[in-house]
């Protein structure tokens, strides 16, 4: 792979609304990636395999739980810092921003928010320094879009609970320690259990196959008469509410995720246009590459305005879920677009994995799927504007 000569666009001085915390914050990650990601990320995803390595750097740049209070071994950061952390990562890779998402917003926020102290003492500190790796096991074979039916299911045994069913597409799951899972008590509530790898009829066979995320380890949960201790119960919250609170953070990170998969592309673009000579002129000279070119860093900004927003309603505590849907969809189409776009600059080279465009390109139409599909983001956005649900 060419040596990473990434450089941030910053069309409209965005840098100016960033605290010196933000961009300390940002720039170590940045340097982190650079260091630690770009140089080895192509050869894992050809492999097909998560590079574990990375689990410590990715705890050092507070990549775990940046939002988590520092008494839970939390960074203790405001969402933006939390945005800016994962824009750097998948400026990487989204395969890797996804491990980092699922343990920060699908494992340790729930444990933080619908968690009792004992269990947020137990897990969020090991979780926080990556000594634990966790899963969030929501979507099943048959319940993807429509969670609301989940068909796996608790039972009270008295002195403990008995789980049975089956999760798929779980980020993670090869390798977690723990997985937070959503399982229906026997009136039908939802509820969060904590499910720890050694229970008995417990396993998380990996899905192969893959053509998208392929530095990121996916598979299934199978529960076959799981005993779950009843202190695994998450206390504090139930219904479908609870899990799709977790995914309000998730789909937050990944609106600032795609800003750096549509940034790494854009630069590479701009670079190899401006470098590479057909007809005895760079083709950066002719006004169709040029046309592209502009396009995406008017979308890039466009983005970028969206998500500093959006972060600022969240550190205030007034962002809708209507909101960082418009932006997880926003964003996330837009960085695919602009990795396609990217991908044709770059004539026959852009197929290649001398440059990381078709990486981001796949592992896009992932991310535009998962945590909500692009579909589901738009209908959430027209039940907000018209009062009618048009899912049912
Ligand atoms: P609906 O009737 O609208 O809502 C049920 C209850 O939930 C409440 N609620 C929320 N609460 C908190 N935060 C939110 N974002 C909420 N959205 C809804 C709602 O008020 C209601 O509460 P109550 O008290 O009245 O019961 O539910 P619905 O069944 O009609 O579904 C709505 C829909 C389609 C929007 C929802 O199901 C949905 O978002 N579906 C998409 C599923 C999804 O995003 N799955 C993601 C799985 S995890 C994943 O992909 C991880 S990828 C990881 C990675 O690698 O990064
Ligand atoms: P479906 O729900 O079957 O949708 C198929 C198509 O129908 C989509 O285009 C959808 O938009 C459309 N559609 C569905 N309902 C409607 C409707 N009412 N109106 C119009 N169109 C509709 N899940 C987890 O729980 N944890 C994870 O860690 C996780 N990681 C993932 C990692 C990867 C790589 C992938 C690919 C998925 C992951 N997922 C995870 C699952 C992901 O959230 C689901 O794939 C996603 O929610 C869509 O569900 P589905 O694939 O079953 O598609």
């Amino acid at each position: 792979m060419k040596p990473d000569l990434f450089q941030a666009p910053d069309y409209y001085l965005l840098d100016e609304l960033l605290t010196d915390e933000h961009k300390m914050v940002r720039d170590a990650a940045r340097e982190w990636v650079k260091r630690e990601v770009s140089p080895i990320i192509e050869d894992y995803a050809q492999k097909a395999e998560f590079p574990k390595q990375i689990i410590q750097g990715l705890a050092d740049i507070g990549a775990f739980g940046p939002y988590i209070p520092e008494e839970y071994g939390g960074a203790g950061l405001d969402q933006i810092s939390y945005g800016l952390i994962m824009q750097e990562i998948e400026r990487g890779d989204s395969g890797v921003r996804s491990t980092a998402s699922v343990q920060s917003s699908l494992v340790m926020y729930p444990i933080w928010k619908y968690g009792n102290e004992e269990q947020r003492k137990k897990y969020l500190p090991k979780l926080a320094s990556g000594e634990f790796m966790g899963c969030f096991g929501l979507t099943e074979p048959d319940y993807g879009s429509n969670p609301g039916g989940m068909i796996t299911n608790f039972k009270d045994m008295g002195d403990h609970y008995l789980l049975n069913g089956a999760k798929m597409w779980i980020s993670n799951a090869p390798f977690a320690d723990i997985a937070v899972v959503w399982a229906k008590d026997e009136t039908g509530r939802i509820h969060g259990l904590i499910v720890e790898r050694g229970m008995e009829g417990f396993s998380t066979p990996e899905t192969h196959n893959k053509w998208s995320l392929r530095a990121s380890a996916t598979g299934e949960l199978i529960f076959d008469n799981v005993k779950v201790p009843k202190e695994n119960l998450l206390p504090n919250k139930s219904g479908l509410g609870a899990p799709l609170g977790c995914l309000d953070s998730a789909r937050y990170g990944i609106a600032w995720g795609a800003i750096g998969a549509a940034m790494d592309c854009y630069d590479t673009a701009l670079r190899y246009a401006k470098e590479r000579v057909q007809f005895d002129k760079p083709i950066a000279a002719t006004q169709l590459q040029q046309k592209k070119l502009a396009e995406m860093i008017t979308e890039i900004t466009k983005a970028q305005l969206l998500t500093w927003r959006l972060g600022v309603l969240r550190n205030e505590g007034k962002a809708t879920t209507a909101q960082i849907s418009m932006a997880k969809r926003n964003n996330v189409d837009m960085a695919l677009n602009i990795a396609r776009e990217t991908r044709q600059i770059l004539g026959g080279m852009g197929i290649t994995g001398e440059y990381s465009i078709m990486r981001h390109m796949m592992n896009l139409e992932s991310v535009i799927t998962y945590e909500g599909t692009h579909d589901i983001h738009l209908l959430i956005t027209g039940l907000d504007i018209t009062g009618h649900a048009a899912f049912k």
